[in-house]
């Protein structure tokens, strides 16, 4: 199976696999020192297969009942239709509302995940309550960029976790990172600093083919199969996109990005309390995952 970005085979000789971390053969100190080494930690399987079975098929269900999954709508794949509109007048109330399902937030911003952060930043952790959830229908990637113009507003001391509920084969889609990005000093001038919301003259985007991108400073590009339950954990300056989903089965990749901080620095608004309003101030309703799955993405 090729991965593909913009419709183009990723050269095989490029790839390369991410290094998984062990959390119970490693200390505080391991995950602090892989990190720093690589701007990521894999974790595979760390949570329960239950809890994300519970979570993916609530999320299904529900994308279901807007006629976006065929059934059985516990495989995830996409009908090619949509209701949302027609049944939910304000997409931001609709998203936000399967962004609350219990057994999603219990994984999210459960202790489990929590704890692994806690472990990290070597201080109480905490997650952001406005979290990314993402149902990645066929033709569908995330352009290639770095987090920090989201989420460094109030603090630099934030990471992402990329959460995994379905098997993701490289033709659906996976995340990519490019190896040792969070040491390109170029790459931190030119974000240090920088907020989309802000800069609007500026996007988050990185626009160079990701191809090229790794060819000319001469690294390759990570990835793997994912799992449901796998995490793949990263700072902001981590160079990271995903490929394209073009699965033939037509099966939707599920997976929600969620962020961490240490609970004693000072959190951005946007992103905590009981009605966060999300990078833009548009709330649920400005991510792309708000748009019905047969619906083109934005590019921030
Ligand atoms: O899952 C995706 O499509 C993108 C995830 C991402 O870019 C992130 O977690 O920062």
């Amino acid at each position: 199976m090729d991965a593909l970005i913009d419709g183009m085979k990723v050269p095989t000789s490029l790839l390369d696999n991410l290094c998984e971390t062990d959390l119970n053969k490693s200390n505080n100190l391991d995950l602090e020192f892989a990190l720093e080494k690589d701007g990521y930690i894999f974790l595979r399987n760390i949570i329960d297969e239950k809890k994300i079975k519970q979570a993916r098929e609530d999320i299904f269900k529900k994308l279901n009942e807007v006629d976006e999954l065929s059934n059985p709508f516990t495989e995830g794949i996409a009908s090619g239709n949509s209701n949302r509109d027609k049944l939910f007048n304000d997409r931001g109330d609709f998203w936000k509302n399967v962004s609350a399902i219990k057994s999603l937030r219990r994984v999210t911003n459960g202790k489990k995940l929590e704890n692994i952060f806690t472990r990290i930043f070597k201080t109480p952790s905490v997650g952001f309550d406005f979290i990314f959830l993402r149902p990645v229908a066929n033709g569908k990637s995330t352009k290639m960029h770095c987090d920090s113009g989201f989420f460094t507003r109030k603090t630099q001391k934030v990471l992402t976790c990329w959460l995994v509920f379905t098997d993701i084969t490289i033709d659906k889609g996976p995340l990519f990172i490019i190896e040792g990005s969070h040491k390109f000093s170029d790459i931190k001038t030119k974000y240090k600093g920088f907020d989309v919301d802000i800069h609007k003259h500026m996007k988050a985007t990185i626009d160079t083919n990701p191809i090229t991108f790794a060819q000319e400073r001469n690294t390759k590009i990570l990835t793997t199969q994912f799992n449901p339950g796998d995490a793949l954990i990263f700072g902001m300056y981590t160079v990271h996109g995903t490929f394209e989903n073009y699965a033939n089965d037509k099966k939707i990749r599920l997976t929600c990005d969620i962020r961490f901080q240490p609970n004693n620095e000072l959190k951005d608004p946007r992103y905590f309390g009981r009605k966060p309003t999300g990078t833009t101030g548009a709330g649920y309703g400005e991510l792309n995952s708000a748009r019905p799955l047969n619906e083109d993405w934005h590019v921030r």
